[in-house]
């Protein structure tokens, strides 16, 4: 059974940072349900919830993902490329000795899980705000010598790279041309592009053969069930005005 890390939604959660977004009020009770659904349906697909401790003094502690890498032969500890979002690290590197070695990323690197998209023994790096060269080359330094291929990849206009790109299947990649100026790095995958109207829409959470995917996105959603997708839909409308998606929100660790 795999493990789902989490981490409850801060108190803080509404000072937030944002990139992208402007600021909009967050009703903290509603985006806590959500997250509490979310990880139901992280259940529902056969994970284990492990949730570490909350950090109310950590806006945007809830974003996991950005906190680690985790490979099948090893973790990596990011530092994540906001200075406020450096200290959400230390408790995921206080739970992760319970599965894998852990390697701890150093300055000068920063580097968020966000921008780290693995499919098989393919790893794509967004070139990204977030992650700079020295925490490309960190990672590549931990996975090229474990077989797998590490890839920087340009992005334009969106925060992480699985903003832009996620796998929705073996092979098949959900993806938002308007924000990846190449998409050769991509050749030989099948590709789904969003709705152009919908451009939040290609952040999807492949687990098995299941797809947990944000509702609010219609078009793009009939597109994925044409393909032959059908997600389990997740209401994340709060989260959302974090600039986090379904992705953002867990730390999958295979056993
Ligand atoms: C941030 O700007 O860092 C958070 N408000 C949102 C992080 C979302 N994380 C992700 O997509 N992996």
């Amino acid at each position: 059974m795999p493990i789902a890390i989490t981490r409850p939604i801060s108190d803080s959660f509404a000072s937030c940072q944002l990139t992208h977004l402007a600021r909009q009020p967050i009703d903290l009770a509603l985006a806590r349900r959500e997250h509490e659904a979310y990880e139901r349906a992280l259940e529902a697909t056969g994970c284990e919830i492990h949730r570490l401790p909350a950090a109310h003094d950590l806006p945007d502690a809830i974003f996991v993902e950005d906190t680690a890498v985790v490979l099948e032969e090893v973790a990596l500890v990011t530092r994540p490329g906001a200075e406020s979002r450096r200290a959400e690290v230390e408790a995921m590197a206080a739970a992760l000795p319970s599965w894998r070695a852990v390697v701890a990323m150093e300055e000068p690197g920063t580097l968020d899980g966000g921008d780290v998209l693995r499919v098989g023994r393919r790893i794509f790096v967004g070139d990204s705000g977030r992650t700079n060269q020295a925490g490309f080359e960190q990672l590549r330094a931990v996975a090229e010598p474990l077989g797998y291929r590490v890839r920087r990849v340009p992005i334009a206009g969106c925060l992480h790279l699985k903003s832009a790109v996620t796998a929705v299947a073996a092979g098949t990649l959900l993806l938002n041309p308007a924000w990846l100026p190449s998409l050769d790095c991509f050749a030989g995958f099948d590709v789904i592009a969003v709705d152009p109207g919908e451009p939040h829409a290609a952040n999807a959470l492949l687990l098995g053969e299941t797809v947990i995917y944000a509702s609010g996105f219609p078009r793009t959603l009939d597109r994925l069930q044409r393909g032959g997708i059908t997600p389990r839909l997740v209401e994340v409308s709060e989260i959302a005005k974090a600039e986090g998606a379904v992705t953002c929100c867990s730390v999958i660790v295979q056993r």
